[in-house]
Protein backbone atom coordinates (compact mmCIF):
# COMPACT_ATOMS: atom_id res chain seq x y z
CA UNK A 1 0.00 0.00 0.00
CA UNK A 2 1.80 2.54 -1.44
CA UNK A 3 -0.59 5.53 0.51
CA UNK A 4 0.79 4.20 4.05
CA UNK A 5 5.13 4.08 2.87
CA UNK A 6 4.74 7.62 1.77
CA UNK A 7 2.96 8.38 5.22
CA UNK A 8 6.04 7.36 6.78
CA UNK A 9 8.65 9.29 5.42
CA UNK A 10 6.57 12.48 4.77
CA UNK A 11 8.27 15.22 5.95
CA UNK A 12 8.06 19.32 5.53
CA UNK A 13 11.02 20.26 3.31
CA UNK A 14 12.50 23.89 2.33
CA UNK A 15 13.53 22.62 -0.85
CA UNK A 16 15.83 24.86 -3.57
CA UNK A 17 14.48 24.17 -7.24
CA UNK A 18 16.30 24.94 -10.16
CA UNK A 19 15.32 29.13 -9.92
CA UNK A 20 16.49 29.32 -6.50
CA UNK A 21 13.26 29.65 -5.09
CA UNK A 22 12.45 28.78 -2.47
CA UNK A 23 9.77 26.23 -2.48
CA UNK A 24 7.74 25.54 1.13
CA UNK A 25 7.19 21.30 0.20
CA UNK A 26 5.19 18.72 2.46
CA UNK A 27 7.23 15.99 0.11
CA UNK A 28 9.19 12.90 0.68
CA UNK A 29 12.14 13.05 3.21
CA UNK A 30 15.00 12.73 -0.24
CA UNK A 31 13.17 14.51 -2.56
CA UNK A 32 15.32 17.76 -2.06
CA UNK A 33 18.37 15.15 -3.93
CA UNK A 34 15.77 14.76 -7.23
CA UNK A 35 14.43 17.06 -9.78
CA UNK A 36 11.38 18.11 -9.50
CA UNK A 37 8.46 19.67 -11.10
CA UNK A 38 8.94 23.01 -10.95
CA UNK A 39 6.17 25.84 -10.67
CA UNK A 40 6.24 27.78 -13.96
CA UNK A 41 7.92 31.43 -13.95
CA UNK A 42 5.07 32.82 -15.63
CA UNK A 43 2.26 32.66 -13.76
CA UNK A 44 1.29 32.78 -10.17
CA UNK A 45 0.20 29.16 -9.65
CA UNK A 46 0.62 25.93 -11.80
CA UNK A 47 -1.66 23.09 -11.24
CA UNK A 48 -1.07 19.36 -12.03
CA UNK A 49 -3.58 16.69 -12.84
CA UNK A 50 -4.70 14.28 -15.05
CA UNK A 51 -6.56 15.48 -18.08
CA UNK A 52 -9.95 15.56 -17.47
CA UNK A 53 -12.49 17.76 -14.72
CA UNK A 54 -12.44 15.21 -11.71
CA UNK A 55 -10.80 16.56 -8.49
CA UNK A 56 -9.09 18.98 -10.57
CA UNK A 57 -11.95 21.18 -11.88
CA UNK A 58 -13.43 22.79 -8.42
CA UNK A 59 -9.95 23.94 -8.10
CA UNK A 60 -9.92 25.55 -11.52
CA UNK A 61 -13.05 27.41 -10.78
CA UNK A 62 -11.51 28.88 -7.49
CA UNK A 63 -8.75 29.97 -9.05
CA UNK A 64 -10.35 32.04 -11.61
CA UNK A 65 -13.39 32.94 -9.50
CA UNK A 66 -10.63 34.62 -7.41
CA UNK A 67 -8.55 35.95 -10.46
CA UNK A 68 -5.41 34.01 -9.77
CA UNK A 69 -3.32 33.82 -12.83
CA UNK A 70 -2.58 30.15 -13.46
CA UNK A 71 -1.29 27.70 -15.54
CA UNK A 72 -1.79 23.96 -15.95
CA UNK A 73 0.55 20.80 -16.51
CA UNK A 74 -1.30 17.39 -17.42
CA UNK A 75 0.02 14.67 -16.07
CA UNK A 76 -0.40 12.71 -19.48
CA UNK A 77 1.20 9.39 -18.73
CA UNK A 78 1.46 6.72 -15.97
CA UNK A 79 5.20 7.16 -15.51
CA UNK A 80 4.95 11.05 -15.48
CA UNK A 81 2.73 10.38 -12.58
CA UNK A 82 4.61 7.52 -10.82
CA UNK A 83 7.69 9.75 -10.61
CA UNK A 84 5.86 12.66 -9.62
CA UNK A 85 4.33 10.32 -7.09
CA UNK A 86 7.31 8.96 -5.67
CA UNK A 87 9.40 12.69 -5.53
CA UNK A 88 6.53 15.15 -4.68
CA UNK A 89 2.97 13.97 -3.83
CA UNK A 90 2.89 13.05 -0.74
CA UNK A 91 -0.14 10.89 -0.65
CA UNK A 92 0.34 9.36 -4.21
CA UNK A 93 -2.48 11.63 -5.51
CA UNK A 94 -3.24 14.66 -7.61
CA UNK A 95 -4.21 17.43 -7.78
CA UNK A 96 -1.07 18.93 -6.81
CA UNK A 97 -0.80 23.13 -6.80
CA UNK A 98 1.86 25.40 -6.46
CA UNK A 99 1.65 28.85 -5.17
CA UNK A 100 2.60 31.26 -2.97
CA UNK A 101 5.96 28.83 -2.59
CA UNK A 102 3.88 26.15 -1.87
CA UNK A 103 3.00 22.98 -3.14
CA UNK A 104 -0.71 21.61 -1.66
CA UNK A 105 -2.44 18.59 -2.49
CA UNK A 106 -5.69 17.35 -1.26
CA UNK A 107 -8.56 18.93 -3.52
CA UNK A 108 -9.97 20.79 -0.27
CA UNK A 109 -7.17 21.96 1.61
CA UNK A 110 -6.32 23.62 -2.07
CA UNK A 111 -9.51 25.08 -2.29
CA UNK A 112 -10.09 26.06 1.70
CA UNK A 113 -7.07 27.65 0.57
CA UNK A 114 -7.66 29.32 -2.29
CA UNK A 115 -10.91 30.88 0.07
CA UNK A 116 -8.75 31.74 2.60
CA UNK A 117 -6.62 33.39 0.15
CA UNK A 118 -9.30 35.75 -1.07
CA UNK A 119 -11.24 36.12 1.72
CA UNK A 120 -13.89 34.01 0.34
CA UNK A 121 -13.71 31.20 3.62
CA UNK A 122 -16.55 33.77 5.05
CA UNK A 123 -16.66 36.25 7.28
CA UNK A 124 -17.50 34.41 11.21
CA UNK A 125 -16.67 31.14 12.27
CA UNK A 126 -20.36 30.51 12.07
CA UNK A 127 -20.21 31.39 8.42
CA UNK A 128 -16.90 29.46 7.50
CA UNK A 129 -18.79 26.46 9.42
CA UNK A 130 -21.52 26.79 7.13
CA UNK A 131 -19.42 27.11 4.48
CA UNK A 132 -17.60 24.15 4.95
CA UNK A 133 -20.69 21.99 5.92
CA UNK A 134 -21.82 22.84 2.33
CA UNK A 135 -18.78 22.21 0.75
CA UNK A 136 -18.93 18.75 2.16
CA UNK A 137 -22.45 18.06 0.85
CA UNK A 138 -21.41 19.14 -2.56
CA UNK A 139 -18.53 16.81 -2.05
CA UNK A 140 -20.23 13.82 -1.49
CA UNK A 141 -22.28 14.29 -5.10
CA UNK A 142 -18.86 15.20 -6.51
CA UNK A 143 -17.79 11.70 -7.43
CA UNK A 144 -20.71 10.86 -9.05
CA UNK A 145 -20.73 13.17 -11.98
CA UNK A 146 -16.39 11.87 -12.09
CA UNK A 147 -17.64 8.58 -13.03
CA UNK A 148 -19.94 9.74 -15.89
CA UNK A 149 -17.19 9.53 -18.99
CA UNK A 150 -16.73 5.74 -18.10
CA UNK A 151 -20.02 5.47 -17.52
CA UNK A 152 -20.92 6.59 -20.95
CA UNK A 153 -21.00 4.85 -24.18
CA UNK A 154 -17.15 5.06 -24.99
CA UNK A 155 -16.54 4.10 -28.70
CA UNK A 156 -17.81 0.77 -28.67
CA UNK A 157 -18.44 0.25 -32.69
CA UNK A 158 -22.48 -0.02 -33.69
CA UNK A 159 -21.37 -3.52 -34.94
CA UNK A 160 -20.72 -4.79 -31.33
CA UNK A 161 -24.06 -4.54 -30.44
CA UNK A 162 -23.71 -6.53 -27.30
CA UNK A 163 -21.46 -4.36 -25.77
CA UNK A 164 -23.46 -1.17 -26.87
CA UNK A 165 -26.11 -2.18 -25.17
CA UNK A 166 -24.08 -2.80 -21.75
CA UNK A 167 -22.87 0.58 -21.75
CA UNK A 168 -26.49 2.10 -22.70
CA UNK A 169 -28.13 0.39 -19.98
CA UNK A 170 -25.24 1.49 -17.41
CA UNK A 171 -25.33 4.82 -18.39
CA UNK A 172 -29.11 4.89 -18.23
CA UNK A 173 -29.01 3.58 -14.78
CA UNK A 174 -26.55 5.69 -13.32
CA UNK A 175 -27.97 8.69 -15.12
CA UNK A 176 -31.33 7.88 -13.53
CA UNK A 177 -29.40 7.53 -10.23
CA UNK A 178 -27.83 10.88 -10.42
CA UNK A 179 -30.88 12.49 -11.27
CA UNK A 180 -32.15 10.77 -7.87
CA UNK A 181 -29.63 12.02 -5.98
CA UNK A 182 -29.55 15.47 -7.13
CA UNK A 183 -33.60 16.74 -6.84
CA UNK A 184 -32.54 15.40 -3.32
CA UNK A 185 -29.44 17.80 -3.21
CA UNK A 186 -30.53 20.69 -5.36
CA UNK A 187 -33.69 20.95 -3.55
CA UNK A 188 -31.46 21.13 -0.32
CA UNK A 189 -29.07 23.61 -1.96
CA UNK A 190 -32.39 25.69 -3.26
CA UNK A 191 -33.96 26.29 -0.15
CA UNK A 192 -30.86 27.84 1.55
CA UNK A 193 -31.18 30.18 -0.81
CA UNK A 194 -34.97 30.54 -0.70
CA UNK A 195 -34.44 30.86 3.57
CA UNK A 196 -31.44 33.39 2.58
CA UNK A 197 -33.74 35.62 0.29
CA UNK A 198 -35.93 37.31 2.85
CA UNK A 199 -33.39 37.73 5.03
CA UNK A 200 -30.65 39.44 2.66
CA UNK A 201 -32.53 40.15 -0.38
CA UNK A 202 -33.17 43.46 -1.42
CA UNK A 203 -36.96 43.91 -1.59
CA UNK A 204 -37.37 45.55 -5.28
CA UNK A 205 -40.45 47.11 -4.32
CA UNK A 206 -42.07 48.65 -1.13
CA UNK A 207 -44.52 46.22 0.45
CA UNK A 208 -45.45 44.35 3.21
CA UNK A 209 -42.77 42.37 4.49
CA UNK A 210 -43.72 38.50 3.94
CA UNK A 211 -44.91 37.16 7.61
CA UNK A 212 -42.80 34.05 8.91
CA UNK A 213 -44.16 30.61 6.57
CA UNK A 214 -45.20 32.52 3.89
CA UNK A 215 -44.67 32.39 0.28
CA UNK A 216 -41.25 34.16 -1.08
CA UNK A 217 -41.49 34.98 -4.74
CA UNK A 218 -38.21 35.26 -6.02
CA UNK A 219 -39.59 38.20 -8.64
CA UNK A 220 -40.09 40.70 -5.53
CA UNK A 221 -36.45 40.39 -4.37
CA UNK A 222 -32.98 41.43 -5.75
CA UNK A 223 -30.81 38.03 -6.15
CA UNK A 224 -28.36 40.24 -6.54
CA UNK A 225 -27.81 40.06 -2.65
CA UNK A 226 -28.25 36.57 -2.08
CA UNK A 227 -25.68 34.02 -1.36
CA UNK A 228 -25.40 30.60 0.01
CA UNK A 229 -23.83 31.96 3.29
CA UNK A 230 -24.07 35.38 4.68
CA UNK A 231 -24.47 38.48 2.27
CA UNK A 232 -21.47 38.39 0.36
CA UNK A 233 -19.48 35.79 -1.83
CA UNK A 234 -17.98 32.85 -0.11
CA UNK A 235 -16.26 29.49 -1.96
CA UNK A 236 -19.24 27.82 -1.05
CA UNK A 237 -20.97 30.09 -3.68
CA UNK A 238 -18.56 29.14 -6.16
CA UNK A 239 -18.68 25.77 -5.34
CA UNK A 240 -22.57 25.54 -5.97
CA UNK A 241 -21.99 27.31 -9.55
CA UNK A 242 -19.50 24.46 -10.22
CA UNK A 243 -21.81 21.82 -9.17
CA UNK A 244 -24.79 23.33 -11.10
CA UNK A 245 -22.66 23.79 -14.07
CA UNK A 246 -21.32 20.26 -13.90
CA UNK A 247 -24.78 18.62 -13.01
CA UNK A 248 -26.41 20.70 -16.34
CA UNK A 249 -23.35 19.21 -18.48
CA UNK A 250 -24.12 15.92 -17.88
CA UNK A 251 -27.84 16.05 -17.39
CA UNK A 252 -29.33 18.68 -19.18
CA UNK A 253 -30.95 21.62 -18.19
CA UNK A 254 -34.62 20.17 -17.12
CA UNK A 255 -34.25 19.10 -13.78
CA UNK A 256 -33.21 23.00 -12.89
CA UNK A 257 -36.90 24.31 -14.01
CA UNK A 258 -37.83 24.05 -10.19
CA UNK A 259 -34.50 25.52 -8.66
CA UNK A 260 -34.50 29.33 -10.16
CA UNK A 261 -32.41 30.63 -7.20
CA UNK A 262 -29.41 28.06 -7.80
CA UNK A 263 -29.69 29.15 -11.46
CA UNK A 264 -29.55 33.17 -10.71
CA UNK A 265 -26.47 32.07 -8.24
CA UNK A 266 -24.77 29.94 -10.88
CA UNK A 267 -25.18 33.26 -13.12
CA UNK A 268 -24.07 35.33 -10.46
CA UNK A 269 -20.97 33.27 -10.40
CA UNK A 270 -20.43 32.76 -13.75
CA UNK A 271 -20.29 36.67 -14.24
CA UNK A 272 -17.34 37.16 -12.21
CA UNK A 273 -14.27 39.18 -13.22
CA UNK A 274 -12.11 36.01 -13.16
CA UNK A 275 -14.61 33.07 -14.27
CA UNK A 276 -15.43 35.27 -17.36
CA UNK A 277 -12.30 35.03 -18.70
CA UNK A 278 -11.55 31.02 -17.85
CA UNK A 279 -15.05 30.09 -19.06
CA UNK A 280 -14.16 31.29 -22.52
CA UNK A 281 -10.93 29.89 -22.94
CA UNK A 282 -11.18 26.22 -23.85
CA UNK A 283 -7.27 25.56 -23.20
CA UNK A 284 -8.13 26.58 -19.45
CA UNK A 285 -10.79 24.45 -18.81
CA UNK A 286 -10.02 21.11 -21.22
CA UNK A 287 -13.48 20.42 -21.49
CA UNK A 288 -16.50 21.10 -22.97
CA UNK A 289 -17.50 24.64 -22.29
CA UNK A 290 -19.76 25.02 -19.34
CA UNK A 291 -23.68 25.88 -20.08
CA UNK A 292 -25.01 28.76 -18.73
CA UNK A 293 -28.74 27.79 -17.88
CA UNK A 294 -29.81 31.23 -17.21
CA UNK A 295 -32.65 31.28 -19.63
CA UNK A 296 -34.99 29.47 -17.46
CA UNK A 297 -34.83 32.41 -14.92
N1 LIG B 1 -8.56 13.08 -1.33
C1 LIG B 1 -7.81 13.37 -2.53
C2 LIG B 1 -8.12 12.31 -3.56
C3 LIG B 1 -7.29 12.54 -4.82
C4 LIG B 1 -7.42 11.39 -5.78
O1 LIG B 1 -8.20 10.44 -5.57
N2 LIG B 1 -6.66 11.50 -6.85
C5 LIG B 1 -6.68 10.49 -7.86
C6 LIG B 1 -7.14 11.05 -9.18
S1 LIG B 1 -8.79 11.69 -9.05
C7 LIG B 1 -5.27 9.97 -8.06
O2 LIG B 1 -4.32 10.71 -8.02
N3 LIG B 1 -5.18 8.67 -8.32
C8 LIG B 1 -3.95 8.07 -8.67
C9 LIG B 1 -3.65 6.90 -7.82
O3 LIG B 1 -4.23 6.81 -6.72
O4 LIG B 1 -2.84 6.07 -8.25
C10 LIG B 1 -8.15 14.77 -3.05
O5 LIG B 1 -9.28 15.20 -2.83
O6 LIG B 1 -7.28 15.40 -3.64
Amino acid sequence: MPGIYLFTVFTVTYVKNHHHQSLIHMGLANSTSIALEEPSDKHTATLYYFSGRGKADQIRWMLAATEVDFTQKIVGHRDHFVTMSSRQLPFGQLPLLQIDSMEIVQSQAIVRYLAKRSHLEGKSIEHTTKCDMIAEAINDFIPLLCQCPFRKYNGTTLTDVGQLNINVKEWEAHHSMLLDKWFFLGNRLEAILKTNLPLYGKKKQQGPSPSVGSAVSVEDYDMGDVFMVGRSLTYADILTAHLVTWFVEECGTEAMRSMPLLVALQHKVFSLPGDSIYLTCPSQLLTNHPVSVTNFL
